[in-house]
C-alpha cells in the first residue's frame, strides 16, 4: 500500500478524496458489490469488464473480445470498439477513462444512447475491478497513439500517459488486472469451464460479436508440444441458434427455429423458440444479458401471449373441438425450448434473490410484440401451427388423467394414514434431523442392507430394477410408477409446488448402487427424477451418493478395501504384490455380506459419502446435460458415460 501510495504523482483534491473513500468501501465490504468473495466472486470480476465491451458492441462499435486467463491467474480483456475516451471530463476534471476505473458506479452511465448492460449482479462496474485488484493496468488505443495507466489497488499509480505508437488504425480497450489475494481469500484460480460458459452465453446473446477465450496456463503434465487452449463463440443467429444448441440433442418438433425481435415503449424485446418431443419446457430469460432464473414480467408476458395466440387459433381452426376446454399453457409449453431475452433501461430485481424482474413494461411489451408476430408467423406456417397444437392436445389428455391419477394416490394416502410404501424399513427416531434413508437398488442388496443398518436412525428404500426415465415419460405414467410413487410417499415433502421442505422426514437422501457403469446409470436416473421434482433437495445439500468398494483384499488376517483402482495399487505397494493376497473384486452391493455392507458403505463412522451439488453452471447447461443423459439420442449419452460414469463424483449436474 505504501508503495502504491509513493507513487502517485499528482495532489490530491476533495474530490479525489471522495473518490477513494468510494473504491475503499468496496475494500471493506466486497460482497455488497459483488455478492461474494468466493470463486464466483473472483469469476465476476472479469465479466464486469467483459460487460463493458459487451457494451461497446451492443452500441455498433465492436465486433471482437478477447479474453485471456495469463500464465500467472492474471486476466486480459481485449476489445476492438472505439476505445474509453482519453480526453478530460470536465465535471471530475480528470480523463475520462480514469474516472471510469477510479469513482465508483462510473461504468457505462457516461455518454448516451444504447442499452446500458450495467452488467453482472449490481451493475457495478470496472472502478469496483480496479478496487479489488491488486493491481490493473488500462490500454487505449486511440489515433495511432496507445494511451496507458497503471492502479493499485484502486491508486492511481502515474497520470494518463502515452506508451508508444500503434498502427494508425487499431482502436479500442485493454485491461489486465490481477485479483487480490488478501481479498480473494477462498480462490484466486480462474476456472476455464466457468468463463467459458458465460462467455458463450454472452456470445449467444448478442449476435455476431466474436468472443475469444485463450487459457496461457501450462498444464503440469503438457510437455513439449504444449499449445494455448483457446475457444471462440461468435453467433450470427444469436439466442435463435442457442435454441438450436439447447435441442442439440432432442427431436425437434418442426424445423426451423422461430425468432422474433421488436421495440416497444423504450424496451427491446428478442424470443426465440422451438418445441422438441420431449414432455418438459426449458424457458431461460435474460434481462440486459443477465440471467433472470426466476423470471419476471418479461415471462410472464412471453406466457400470457402464447397461451392466447395458440387457443385463438386453434379455435379458428378448429383444431381444438368447440365443446373443449382451452389449453392450459402448461400444454402448449409441453416440450418447449425458449429464450426470451429484453433489454431495458432501468431494471428493477425483485424476488429473494434478487434474480426476478419487475419492470412491469417489459410484461406488456414482451406480450405485444411476440403475440403481434407469433399470429403472423402461424398464418404463415399451418404446419407448424398444426404440430405444436396437436402435441398440445395430447398433453391436454394426459394431464387430465395425471391429475386423476394424482388425486387418487392422494386420497389413498389419505385413507391409510400415513401411507408409507410397503417396501419401506422406517427408522426408529421420529426426528429427520438424526435419520438418514437408503434407496438401495435391487432386493437383494436392499436385503443386506435392512440387515446391516443401525435401526434407529438408519431407513432402507429397496427399488426393483432401473426406476423410470422421467425425462422420458408423461406425468401421468410418471405418477403411476410404484419406485417413483414409494420415493415421494418416503421422502413426505411432496413434489413441484407442493413441496414443502420443512415435511422432509430425513436428513440425508443416501442413493446407494453398484460401483459399476450400470449403477451410475441407475443413480442418474434417481437424480434427474429428483432434480426434475424436488430440485430443492439437491440445492439444500440433503441428496448424496453412497460410495461402495470395488476391491477387498487380505493377507495375513488382515482386510483392506479399496475405492479406485489407484487405491488398489497403492495397498498393493504397501502390502507387497505376491500370490498370497486374494483379492476380492465386488461385482455389485448383492455380493458383500450385511457386515461388509455395514462397514464399508453404511457406518457413518467409517464410510464415504459423496454429497450432490448443482455446480455453478448456468441453469441451461444442467438441462443439456441431463438431456445428454437421459434421451433419445444414443450417441452423445454413450460419450458421456464413457467419460463420466466411472468417477460418478465428478458427475457434474
Ligand atoms: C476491455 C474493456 O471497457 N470498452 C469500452 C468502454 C467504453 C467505451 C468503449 C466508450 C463508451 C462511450 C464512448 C459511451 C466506455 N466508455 C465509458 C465512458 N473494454 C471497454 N469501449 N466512447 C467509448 O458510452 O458513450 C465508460 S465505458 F464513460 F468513459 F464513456
Amino acid at each position: 500500500m505504501a508503495e502504491a501510495n509513493n507513487q502517485v504523482q499528482h495532489e490530491y483534491g476533495g474530490d479525489q478524496i471522495q473518490i477513494l473513500e468510494g473504491l475503499e468501501a468496496v475494500r471493506r465490504r466486497p460482497g455488497m458489490y459483488i455478492g461474494t468473495t468466493a470463486s464466483r466472486g473472483l469469476h465476476h470480476l472479469v465479466y464486469e469488464i467483459v460487460d463493458n465491451a459487451v457494451d461497446e458492441a451492443l452500441a455498433g462499435f465492436c465486433d471482437h473480445i478477447e479474453v485471456t486467463i495469463n500464465e500467472d491467474n492474471t486476466i486480459t480483456v481485449e476489445d476492438n470498439g472505439r476505445g474509453i475516451p482519453v480526453d478530460i471530463n470536465h465535471k471530475a476534471g480528470r480523463p475520462a477513462v480514469e474516472v471510469v476505473f477510479t469513482i465508483l458506479h462510473a461504468g457505462g452511465k457516461f455518454g448516451g444512447g444504447g442499452y446500458k448492460v450495467s452488467g453482472g449482479l449490481h451493475g457495478v462496474g470496472a472502478s469496483v475491478v480496479n478496487a479489488l485488484s491488486d493491481w490493473l493496468e488500462v490500454r487505449v488505443y486511440h489515433e495511432g497513439k496507445v494511451y496507458e495507466q497503471r492502479y493499485e489497488r484502486g491508486h492511481v499509480c502515474y497520470d494518463l500517459r502515452i506508451a508508444g505508437d500503434c498502427e494508425e488504425g487499431k482502436r479500442g480497450t485493454w485491461v489486465r488486472f490481477k485479483p487480490d489475494a488478501t481479498i480473494f481469500t477462498e480462490t484466486t484460480v480462474y476456472e476455464f469451464d466457468v468463463l467459458k460458459r458465460r462467455l458463450r452465453e454472452m456470445a449467444f446473446l448478442t449476435k455476431g460479436l466474436k468472443i475469444t477465450l485463450t487459457d496461457l496456463r501450462k498444464d503440469p503434465e503438457a510437455g513439449d508440444v504444449w499449445e494455448p487452449h483457446t475457444e471462440s463463440f461468435c453467433y450470427e443467429g444469436g439466442i435463435s441458434e442457442f435454441v438450436t444448441y439447447l435441442n442439440k440433442h432432442k427431436a425437434p418438433l418442426y424445423e426451423q427455429v422461430m425468432y422474433f425481435e421488436g421495440d416497444r415503449a423504450n424496451v427491446h424485446v428478442e424470443v426465440a423458440l422451438q418445441h422438441n418431443d420431449s414432455y418438459n419446457e426449458s424457458i431461460y430469460t435474460f434481462v440486459n444479458n443477465i440471467n433472470t432464473p426466476e423470471g419476471g414480467t418479461h415471462l410472464e408476458g412471453f406466457k400470457t401471449a402464447l397461451t392466447k395466440i395458440f387457443n385463438d387459433y386453434g379455435r379458428t381452426n378448429k383444431i381444438i373441438k368447440e365443446n373443449d376446454d382451452n389449453l392450459s399453457g402448461e400444454d402448449i409449453r409441453e416440450g418447449l425450448t425458449a429464450i426470451i431475452s429484453v433489454k431495458i433501461d432501468d431494471p428493477q430485481f425483485e424476488g429473494q434473490t434478487k434474480q426476478k424482474l419487475g419492470n412491469s413494461e417489459a410484461r406488456t411489451a414482451v406480450n405485444s410484440v411476440f403475440s403481434e408476430q407469433l399470429t403472423y408467423f402461424l398464418e404463415q406456417n399451418p404446419q407448424v401451427a398444426k404440430v405444436i397444437l396437436e402435441k398440445a392436445v395430447l398433453a391436454q389428455r394426459a394431464r387430465d388423467a395425471a391429475r386423476k391419477a394424482r388425486d387418487l394416490t392422494r386420497r389413498k394416502s389419505a385413507l391409510d394414514g400415513m401411507g408409507l410404501p410397503g417396501k419401506l424399513a422406517d427408522c426408529s427416531d421420529k426426528d429427520p434431523k438424526n435419520c438418514e434413508i437408503f434407496i438401495v437398488e435391487g432386493d437383494s442388496a436392499g436385503g443386506s442392507a435392512k440387515s446391516a443398518r443401525q435401526r434407529a436412525t438408519q431407513a432402507i428404500l429397496p427399488l426393483r430394477g432401473k426406476i423410470l426415465n422421467v425425462e422420458k415419460a408423461r406425468e401421468d405414467k410418471i405418477y403411476g410408477n410404484a419406485e417413483i410413487k414409494a420415493m415421494i410417499t418416503a421422502f413426505g415433502t411432496g413434489i413441484h409446488q407442493d413441496f414443502d421442505i420443512t415435511k422432509l422426514r430425513y436428513d440425508k437422501i443416501i442413493i446407494m448402487t453398484d460401483a459399476d457403469v450400470d449403477g451410475a446409470h441407475i443413480a442418474t436416473l434417481m437424480l434427474t427424477f429428483l432434480y426434475r421434482f424436488m430440485p430443492e433437495l439437491i440445492k439444500t445439500g440433503h441428496v448424496y451418493l453412497a460410495q461402495p468398494p470395488l476391491y477387498k483384499l487380505e493377507k495375513n488376517k488382515k482386510t483392506w478395501y479399496a475405492y479406485s483402482d489407484e487405491e488398489l495399487n497403492q495397498i498393493l505397494t504397501e502390502v507387497g504384490r505376491d500370490n498370497s493376497n486374494k483379492i476380492q473384486r465386488y461385482k455389485g452391493l448383492g455380493e458383500m455380506d450385511p457386515e461388509q455392507l455395514w462397514e464399508t458403505t453404511m457406518d457413518p463412522e467409517r464410510r464415504i459419502l459423496l454429497r450432490v451439488n448443482l455446480a455453478e453452471e448456468e441453469e441451461s447447461d444442467v438441462d443439456i446435460t441431463f438431456t445428454t443423459l437421459m434421451g433419445d439420442n444414443v450417441e452423445p449419452r454413450r460419450e458421456f458415460i464413457e467419460k463420466n460414469a466411472r468417477f460418478v463424483k465428478n458427475l457434474d449436474i
